[in-house]
């Protein structure tokens, strides 16, 4: 059974809840929860380092012991230290833990002191007003939990891009070696890079006769299969995500692949504009009267209808249409646009690898230089550097700078932003620096216009660069704090400074509505991984899509230019 690298870390993220639920020792719990992460942001897959027989143990954090578990998860889909948890603690107290606003300790004594083993017994709870009482929980987050628990029983979960890619590749994988066919695409939301993706649909090209979807059943991730035909099924693998197969003759390919790619408002419009030229579009091609005029490729759907192709990430009915019938569709901007990366930590706080180590691996991801950017002193939890700290690392970055080839180290910091809107560095430290990029770690809870004034006041720093991850959102995990943000693009503007787009792909922040904000404003954007190791570079991938459902081009990002022009548009703003 193919185990990805979610799947580990999901099991090792669900250790550590049900052992601090259990209060556990500290460390124990820490050693999972590393591991966890470890493994969910790693660029590889674990199940083909065991296969090849590769040393676990050279990752990051993990023991003989981590190395060992991950090596049963693989083998056996699951861990015996999990199961024991799972027999001595109720059975659906997991459920409790993806309630959004609830962690182990709260899940603890919502048991321990009101017996709720149950979502169900939560939201009864919460509606009885029977948790405003625990020490800890008050009357606001009584009513915080029962919304995000009635939220959680009512709604289909939707999962995160960069994990609905694992499972997507080894089932194209899968299907491709079927007889018969001959294109596999995954198209939807995934196709058009949605952050997070209700379910797979996956479109194929099969000759008759193929035996496609007998092997989709015989893929040993299915669970359950919903509906079968000859030309369609669908069924749900073992994580719960669901997946839509449908088999089209070469002929059709295209039409079929722009009508199963969505979306639905653009698949709408597309017809619309098909109508009004005498024509019907459907997902078997472009017809005038009973002949098919066009369908092999989306090109020619597209052209059918007077439009050039349109790439999948616009195709949201956000004026992607009126744009490509007045030939002002942008020329998004690509991977192999980007000439580095402004966004980076080492050892020398809470990422990973050495500086000459995250250096090769972003030359080796094609870029030239990349900014180390490590947290300032307030981040204590991370070994966020002080002014004497930041001052050593700098020395160091010269030395290497003056032995590296193909790739030059930035001098820079992800400095707090303090509540007051002051810098957690003192300017001198700042100045002699490349960049500074300012974050919010902390105060998520200030009202709209103290957060909002925080932030501009953060700006006015005449060293301050790029405001990273700007709406601090987790994806389905922490809601954006609440700040204005047309202001603070319209005060970046202003100030010569820089918005991010942060690549994690927890965060993708800035959404795709703030790029094309950024963008009317006259903002330029960067496309950061901010890596805690050197796999992470993989992640720009997922920030390059989140940048193209924003509309940008190469130009409307800051790090697509060579350095001496990066260099000079850093010193412009300062
Ligand atoms: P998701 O799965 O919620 O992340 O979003 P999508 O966009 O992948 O939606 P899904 O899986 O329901 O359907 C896949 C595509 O099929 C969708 O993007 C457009 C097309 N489609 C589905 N239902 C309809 C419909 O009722 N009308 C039209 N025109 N297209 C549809
Ligand atoms: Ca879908
Ligand atoms: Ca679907």
């Amino acid at each position: 059974m193919p185990i990805h690298n979610a799947d580990i870390a999901a099991i090792f993220a669900e250790i550590a809840d049900l052992l601090e639920i259990q209060q556990a020792n500290p460390f124990r719990i820490r050693a999972y929860r590393n591991a966890a992460r470890i493994v969910g942001e790693l660029g590889r897959e674990v199940r083909a380092m065991v296969e090849r027989g590769e040393d676990l143990t050279g990752l990051p954090g993990i023991g003989d012991d981590l190395s060992a578990k991950m090596r049963e998860i693989v083998a056996t889909g699951t861990c015996r230290a999990l199961e024991r948890l799972h027999a001595e603690l109720p059975p659906a107290i997991t459920e409790l833990l993806h309630v959004p606003g609830l962690g182990p300790k709260r899940v603890r004594s919502l048991w321990h002191d009101l017996d709720v083993q149950t979502a169900e017994q939560l939201a009864r709870a919460a509606r009885d007003g029977r948790i405003r009482s625990l020490p800890g929980f008050g009357e606001k987050t009584e009513a915080n939990i029962l919304q995000a628990v009635e939220a959680h029983l009512s709604k289909a979960r939707r999962i995160k891009l960069a994990t609905a890619a694992q499972y997507a590749a080894s089932l194209v994988a899968w299907l491709a070696a079927a007889r018969g066919v001959g294109r596999v695409e995954v198209a939807g939301s995934f196709r058009r890079m949605r952050e997070t993706v209700g379910d797979l649909d996956i479109l194929v090209t099969a000759r008759a006769g193929s035996d496609v979807m007998a092997r989709l059943k015989g893929y040993d991730e299915v669970a359950e299969v919903l509906s079968q035909g000859p030309t369609r099924a669908s069924v749900v693998l073992r994580s719960g995500l669901q997946v839509d197969l449908r088999a089209v003759e070469e002929a059709a390919c295209g039409a079929a692949l722009c009508y199963f790619t969505g979306s639905k408002a653009h698949n709408i419009a597309l017809r619309r504009l098909a109508r009004e030229r005498g024509l019907k579009l459907n997902e078997y091609g472009v017809f005038r009267g009973r002949s098919r005029i066009a369908g092999e490729t989306e090109a020619s759907v597209y052209a059918a209808l007077g439009l050039p192709w349109i790439a999948p990430e616009l195709r949201e009915d956000r004026g992607e249409i009126a744009a490509a019938r007045a030939g002002r569709l942008p020329v998004l901007v690509e991977l192999a646009d980007l000439r580095g990366d402004l966004h980076a930590h080492t050892r020398a706080t809470d990422g990973h690898h050495t500086l000459e180590e995250m250096a090769l691996a972003a030359r080796a991801q094609g870029l030239s230089y990349l900014a180390i950017t490590e947290h300032s002193r307030r981040l204590a939890m991370a070994h966020g550097l002080d002014p004497r700290r930041l001052a050593e690392q700098c020395e160091e970055i010269d030395r290497l700078n003056a032995t590296l080839t193909g790739i030059v180290l930035l001098k820079g910091i992800e400095v707090d932003i303090l509540e007051d809107g002051s810098l957690d560095l003192p300017d001198s430290a700042l100045a002699r620096l490349d960049l500074v990029i300012g974050a919010v770690h902390s105060r998520f809870d200030l009202t709209r216009a103290k957060q909002t004034e925080r932030i501009l006041r953060a700006m006015d720093n005449p060293h301050f660069t790029l405001l990273a991850h700007p709406t601090g959102r987790l994806i389905d995990a922490r809601a954006p704090y609440d700040a204005d943000m047309l202001r603070i693009v319209r005060h970046a503007r202003a100030r010569g400074c820089f918005l991010e787009l942060n690549a994690h792909p927890d965060r993708l922040d800035l959404l795709d509505t703030h790029c094309l904000m950024a963008k009317d404003e006259g903002v330029l954007v960067a496309i950061n991984s901010d890596a805690h190791s050197r796999e992470d570079f993989a992640n720009l991938r997922l920030g390059i899509g989140q940048a193209r459902r924003g509309w940008l081009a190469a130009a409307d990002v800051l790090n697509t230019r060579a350095l001496p022009e990066l260099r000079r548009m850093l010193k412009a703003g300062r």
